[in-house]
């Protein structure tokens, strides 16, 4: 097993990482930026070094500050956490070729993903269902025509190298094809420096539902059900559960077989996610993700595993310490991501945090590296808090959810709490009956009258 450990991130996914650590003995080194000096997990750290200036490619995205920082702190691994290194295969090898252990997959996995085409292939030659659209990528107008009617319309161009909804273009009907195909192919140019596109049926109403997975290196591959991460507003992620409200037991057990099948088939190693569009009871692949996503504790909740923890073990050769017939699923989870920023408008709302206050009681977690007196810096994502929640059923768990977010208290900035407070009350939500536009239509529909 490793000594000592690199954390390359920051808030509270670093703070989120050094538990894992120091619940299996082992030593932490935090990294941070000039905007960080003095942050919480930086100060629970076993160790700090600065790498550099507030703005991320001068810090987190520093690659050779990084490595050096390992070096002269005698780190054995380094964990990427979510964002910033964590999907950059590059990365991956030059940590691989320092002689530290990248905690993830292979850089060939996180290669094949990160080419939404290539992903696409090797999922579906592994056995799992996609959307319907063109074979590979789509190169000439008459491609794009031909691909459009086998599908048939609407259609969605996609970029190769995009991912997360960037880059996506909606034809309509055959008239708005070939302006969509170039628009989508020079905002991927200027975006992601490629131009290669491909298509799909547009699916109208689906909801997001993603399978997690996690592989050894010993050909064991285990899935841990599903997350609904449908209620998303701009491609970012609001409010995830676990279990989807509309997957049952079957459902679960089917998907989870052609997953695990298929993972085996690829030689995945590590944790993995596998999004799908679910819609009319089918499963469409997007993407797989190849990192810890944000929301991984809704499944640590109703699985009670600790997906750092394994991701730790799975990296130092260790074994899988469980086998799919060990998994239990347990009651109901639901994360919200508290952000920084003002419950209307959406912007950002960094500055000093005057008071907090965290929620507690049975079957609540927060993830934040918050406390009174911190000022949250300007530079970097909103997300400063996840309050996860677990009860016996859906019903509870939404109950003590809303209990937590009458009791947290998050003073001197905004947040999007009040948010939470309005979504949790509302039928819809209630009822578990929402889709991947439910949360922009709701919040169009909140928008005040305008003169
Ligand atoms: C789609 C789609 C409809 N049909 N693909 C957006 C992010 C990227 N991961 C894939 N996305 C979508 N792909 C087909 N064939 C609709 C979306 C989409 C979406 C997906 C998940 C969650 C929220 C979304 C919001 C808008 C569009």
């Amino acid at each position: 097993m490793f000594e000592k450990i690199l954390i390359a991130n920051r808030g509270e996914i670093a703070l989120r990482i050094h538990r894992a650590c120091k619940e299996m003995g082992i030593a932490t080194v935090a990294v941070h930026s000039e905007a960080d000096t003095g942050a919480m997990w930086v100060r629970l750290a076993d160790e700090s070094v600065c790498i550099g200036p507030p703005p991320a490619a001068k810090s987190y995205l520093n690659i050779p500050s990084i490595i050096a920082a390992a070096e002269i702190t005698g780190a054995n691994a380094i964990h990427p956490g979510y964002g910033f290194l964590s999907e950059n295969a590059r990365f991956a090898e030059i940590v691989n070729a320092h002689g530290f252990t990248f905690i993830g997959p292979k850089p060939e996995h996180i290669k094949m993903m990160g080419d939404k085409i290539t992903a696409k292939q090797a999922v579906k030659d592994a056995g799992i269902p996609v959307v319907p659209g063109s074979d590979g990528a789509v190169t000439t107008e008459e491609e794009a025509f031909a691909a459009a009617r086998k599908i048939g319309f609407p259609v969605l161009i996609k970029a190769a190298a995009g991912g997360g909804g960037r880059g996506m273009k909606v034809a309509q009907t055959e008239a708005d094809l070939a302006e969509a195909v170039s628009t989508a192919r020079s905002e991927a140019r200027a975006a992601f420096g490629d131009d290669a596109v491909y298509m799909e049926r547009y699916l109208q109403t689906p909801r997001h539902i993603e399978l997690q997975i996690i592989a050894d290196a010993y050909g064991n591959v285990v899935h841990l059900g599903e997350r609904d991460c449908s209620l998303q507003r701009r491609h970012q992620k609001v409010m995830e559960e676990a279990p989807s409200p509309v997957i049952d037991a079957a459902t679960r057990a089917r998907i989870g077989k052609v997953v695990v099948d298929a993972i085996k088939a690829i030689g995945y190693l590590g944790v993995g996610t596998i999004e799908f569009l679910y819609e009319n009871g089918e499963f469409f692949f997007i993407e797989m993700n190849t990192r810890l996503q944000v929301e991984h504790p809704v499944t640590e909740a109703i699985t009670d595993i600790d997906l750092v923890r394994e991701q730790i073990r799975i990296a130092a050769g260790e074994p899988l310490s469980f086998r799919q017939e060990d998994v239990i699923f347990e009651g109901h989870a639901i994360e919200c991501r508290i952000n920084a920023e003002n419950p209307r408008t959406f912007a950002p709302s960094p500055g000093l945090v005057t008071d907090f206050h965290a929620p507690g009681g049975l079957g609540v977690r927060l993830d934040s590296a918050l406390y009174a007196g911190y000022t949250i810096p300007p530079y970097y994502d909103s997300l400063v808090g996840k309050l996860i929640v677990h009860g016996r059923d859906r019903q509870e768990c939404v109950a003590r959810l809303c209990r937590c977010l009458s009791e947290i208290v998050v003073a001197g900035i905004e947040t999007n709490i009040p948010l939470f407070q309005e979504l949790l009350v509302n039928p819809d939500i209630v009822r578990g009956d929402y889709n991947i536009h439910w949360l922009e239509n709701w919040i169009k529909s909140q928008a005040p009258a305008t003169v």
